[in-house]
């Protein structure tokens, strides 16, 4: 019996450990936002060792990095990869496993003598995360054509500087068209970032969709008055405003359970003083669910509900939508693949959902597009502690690597 191609797994977790050093803060994790020098540095690293992989790398004009080594045929590539810049308090795995995993399975298609039929393509996506700049997966929306490149690089961000200035910073504003060709293919291998593997003890999630995303900021406009002399009755506090939402959306998640989900991540005062009722509130609000319409009555009851408060506080509501992405179900051919190469491997499956937006969304409509989870210890994510256990990475890796070979045309060496 042929012995099974696989991964190094003790390389992949090393490069993962290298990585994580760059833009490394206390826990373990990192702080890589997006277009950020530890963004940069980051970038740079990855593409020294595409570079050493001998791939040819093409920087479009978002940022996006795709690393394509040769098939025997020109033509689409069959493309994995996802995003490596973090949120602020990330882990060392969220996007960085399905960018490292990509390049170990070239590593070690290179070291077995593989060729593929078809190119194979590694991509890291600018800005996945949106926490800088939304919307978040901005970078594939670019690849896509689904955002337009100057309304992406006019962006401005959290701290007021814009996109194109940043790419500019960094270095990483390339020549290379957008939107690009569509790949033959997309698999991103991903930690789940939730609890659902975890505790059910199941090696691999085949990821079947991704639920929709509605992303808002609020600003809630009222009058600052001294807080010691001004009576309940004659306030319009916007901070007052803002903590009623924060209820409210709570108890819509509450409300409709299943798998619908509310965050309020963001939020500052103005003028932010103990002794002031503030001016001025401005807060995210994150609302999520697998079915559209539940999604769009969460939306709706919202805004429903500011009217309430522009009427009772008298406060001026102006809202700003960030990203709007409806679920994506994923091409059933590619989880039917990924069910049965995790099965050859001897892992447990399970189907499921993505909790949380990934470029693979954005692929999935311009060409067969599925997800491999690994499990998130804890379902813990977003977080220095985020921490997956090196032999689900090796074996997320090696369904990765069998998916690929299936999908490219594996031909020759070992198999
Ligand atoms: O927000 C998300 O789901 C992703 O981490 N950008
Ligand atoms: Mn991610
Ligand atoms: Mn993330």
């Amino acid at each position: 019996m042929k012995k099974k191609l696989e991964i190094n797994g003790e390389r992949l977790n090393q490069r993962i450990a290298r990585l994580a050093e760059i833009g490394a803060i206390e826990g373990g994790g990192c702080a890589r936002l997006a277009l950020s020098d530890a963004d940069k540095a980051g970038r740079d690293l990855v593409c020294g060792w595409m570079r050493e992989l001998n791939l040819e790398i093409r920087i479009d004009a978002i940022g996006n990095v795709v690393g394509t080594r040769a098939g025997r045929q020109s033509g689409p590539a069959v493309m994995t990869g996802s995003h490596i810049d973090t949120v602020r308090t990330g882990g060392r795995y969220d996007g960085n496993l399905g960018v490292l995993g990509g390049l170990e399975v070239i590593a070690t298609l290179n070291e077995a003598g593989l060729e593929t039929e078809y190119p194979l393509s590694v991509a890291f996506f600018t800005n996945e995360e949106g926490a800088r700049f939304a919307p978040d997966m901005m970078g594939s929306l670019v690849f896509t054509g689904v955002l337009g490149l100057d309304e992406a690089l006019q962006t401005v961000g959290i701290d007021g500087s814009t996109v194109e200035e940043n790419l500019l910073r960094i270095g990483y504003a390339g020549d290379a068209p957008v939107p690009a060709p569509a790949p033959r293919a997309f698999v991103e291998l991903h930690v789940e970032q939730g609890p659902v593997l975890d505790l059910a003890g199941i090696e691999i999630g085949v990821v079947e969709s991704v639920q929709g995303i509605s992303w808002t900021e609020i600003e809630i406009h009222g009058t600052s008055n001294h807080a010691g002399t001004t009576p309940m009755a004659l306030r319009h506090d916007a901070g007052w405003a803002a903590g009623a939402i924060i209820h409210f959306v709570r108890g819509l998640a509450n409300e409709f359970g299943g798998n619908q989900v509310s965050t309020v991540g963001r939020i500052e005062f103005f003028p932010n003083l103990v002794n002031v009722v503030p001016k001025r509130a401005t807060l995210t609000v994150d609302l999520r669910n697998t079915d559209e319409n539940l999604l769009r009555s969460a939306e709706l009851r919202l805004e429903a509900f500011l009217e309430t408060l522009r009427v009772s506080e008298k406060v001026k509501i102006a809202t700003r939508r960030l990203a709007r992405f409806e679920p994506v179900v994923f091409a059933p051919e590619m989880t039917a693949c990924i069910e049965r190469h995790a099965r050859d491997h001897g892992l447990s499956t399970r189907r499921m959902p993505s909790g949380a937006g990934h470029d693979a969304q954005m692929l999935a409509p311009l060409c067969p597009t599925a997800m491999i989870f690994i499990p998130s210890v804890d379902g813990i994510s977003h977080n220095v502690l985020e921490y997956s256990h090196p032999r689900h990475i090796e074996a997320g890796a090696n369904v990765l690597l069998s998916v690929l070979c299936e999908l490219a045309g594996c031909a020759g060496g070992r198999q």
